[in-house]
């Protein structure tokens, strides 16, 4: 085969790939649906970041930069439009930032031309991944993320490193003004901006956490209040939604994107983490606050919203399923854009009444076996018509 019909092959093929259609699977637990094939991969990644296409410098047509992974991904809808900005990683662990587009926010996703060019701060990030896109009443659209750092006071240890939250904001998701990352005390990932003001201040999702990885005493998902967004610092922190012991959250848990206003509360997304003996298990669950008051847990279903399913296990971090995107459309239509096996995004559809009515109706976790059994036979008995 000639060097250009393989070329138009591969063309044709990468087409093929972006065009297939998503259809939603029947018959899933009636809270969303979940679509039969992953929206994006790293062979979703255009050709011409891969290949040089020269005849005579890449005689053998190979990938001269090969991708890994496409995941975690922040969403909005802009004019119309529903854009996706993906953690895209390379075969050197290097994660960046490219936005995908969708006719539909479904199907179809084709990324933008060129990965964004994120300016950097002082000190320049290692690495830099999870996206969360708000779209802030102040007329900007925010990405806070978290920059990753050698830990330079740890010199003989390679896997010591700091998590920061960074933020950068734009207009349009191509040109991007850097702010100073967020100071705090402690290290921060999984940091979330609220849409509004709230006392005439920006309000942060936080994550307080000992040490890299360890989230220790940091108890949970916290909240900050910020004057100054150009010179962001946590000064005082509460925990809204703590860790609890042999829950789906008990060794972390993190806001996933910005929540949404409804008018029974604000919904939250979030993903809770637990050990077991093959490693760390990561979720999606939900919960409700207040509308006068962001801090205040109104509703909180038992158990995870989400896990991985199937061939979703498998792939890079096993076990894991993580989403800091979604889109509410203007049908109601809620899209969740959620990535599995730290390898592949997938979309899940629901509505926000669904969501509003599954987190007001599905019985809390009562931390104890006992009130689990509890749950069940009160289901039954109603089911049964003998609920006293
Ligand atoms: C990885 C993230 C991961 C974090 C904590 C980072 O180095 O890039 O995907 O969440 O470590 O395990
Ligand atoms: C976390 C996240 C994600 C990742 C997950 C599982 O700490 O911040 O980047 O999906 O670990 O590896």
């Amino acid at each position: 085969m000639t060097y250009e019909s393989r070329k138009k092959q591969l063309f044709e093929r990468h087409e093929a790939l972006l065009a297939l259609k998503n259809e939603p699977v029947e018959w899933g637990n009636g809270i969303y649906e979940r679509y039969q094939r992953p929206i994006l991969t790293a062979e979703h990644t255009p050709l011409e970041w891969r290949y040089d296409f020269s005849e005579k410098d890449n005689p053998y047509l190979m990938q001269r930069i090969m991708m890994n992974a496409v995941l975690n991904a922040g969403a909005i809808k802009l004019n119309g439009r529903y854009l996706l900005v993906c953690r895209v990683e390379g075969a050197d662990r290097k994660s960046f930032f490219a936005v995908a587009e969708s006719p539909n926010g479904i199907d179809n996703f084709r990324f933008w031309d060129e990965p964004i060019t994120m300016p950097e701060d002082l000190i320049p990030a290692t690495n830099v991944y999870d996206m969360r896109v708000t779209q802030h009443e102040d007329g900007w659209i925010y990405g806070v993320f978290c920059a990753e750092r050698h830990d330079d006071s740890q010199p003989g240890n390679l896997s010591a490193a700091t998590a920061t939250a960074a933020i950068a904001r734009t207009k349009d998701l191509v040109d991007w003004e850097r702010l100073p990352d967020l100071k705090s005390r402690s290290q921060q990932r999984n940091v979330v901006l609220h849409p509004e003001f709230v006392d005439g201040k920006y309000a942060f999702y936080t994550r307080p956490q000992d040490g890299f990885i360890d989230t220790g005493s940091g108890g949970g998902i916290g909240w900050a209040l910020v004057e100054d967004i150009t010179h962001a610092e946590v000064k005082d922190e509460i925990i809204i939604n703590p860790r609890h012991y042999h829950t789906i959250q008990e060794v972390k848990n993190g806001e996933g994107p910005a929540p949404l206003k409804t008018q029974k509360g604000w919904l939250h997304l979030a993903h809770g983490v637990r050990g077991t003996a093959d490693g760390l298990r990561y979720v999606l669950y939900m919960y409700m606050t207040a509308l006068n008051d962001p801090t205040r847990v109104i509703a909180q279903p038992g158990g995870w919203f989400l896990v991985p399913e199937g061939r979703e296990y498998v792939g890079d971090v096993m076990n894991v399923a993580f989403s800091n995107g979604w889109i509410l459309d203007d049908d109601g239509r809620v899209l969740i854009y959620y990535a599995t096996a730290d390898t592949r995004l997938h979309v899940a559809v629901s509505s926000l009444d669904r969501l509003i009515d599954y987190c007001m109706n599905t019985p809390e976790d009562g931390l104890r076996t006992g009130a689990s059994v509890e749950n069940i036979k009160q289901l039954i008995r109603k089911n049964h018509g003998t609920l006293k």
